[in-house]
């Protein structure tokens, strides 16, 4: 799943800024929409420009919220942004495991 956040507050619509908008903060997001985790943070309204209220700006989730307005961010409305700078999010219930670089190399010495 993947697309433009939209948060329904005092019964509007509206967006978020893609100030400060990490993976954490996707992360909570993607979570609270009942995804396991978030692929990556989307950016430059990616996912297209929203119409109306930039509710939220300069998010601060730890990644340990249940909800994105658990968060840390400006005061609902207050935002120095435009809707080309919405944000998004690219979720998966799939789980990833951390990418491990490692190499295997043959015990030419066992030391006893
Ligand atoms: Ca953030
Ligand atoms: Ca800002």
């Amino acid at each position: 799943m993947e697309g433009r956040v939209e948060i329904f507050y005092k019964g509007e619509w509206g967006t978020v800024c893609d100030d400060y908008w990490d993976l954490k903060d996707a992360i909570v997001v993607c979570r609270q929409l009942g995804y396991t985790t978030a692929v990556r943070r989307s950016v430059g309204a990616e996912f297209g420009e929203g119409t109306g209220r930039i509710w939220r700006d300069n998010v601060g989730c730890s990644g340990s919220e249940s909800m994105l307005s658990s968060c840390s961010a400006s005061y609902w409305g207050s935002n120095d942004c435009y809707h080309r700078d919405d944000a998004g999010v690219v979720c998966t219930s799939k789980l990833y495991l951390p990418l491990m670089n490692f190499v295997l190399r043959p015990q030419s010495k066992v030391d006893y």
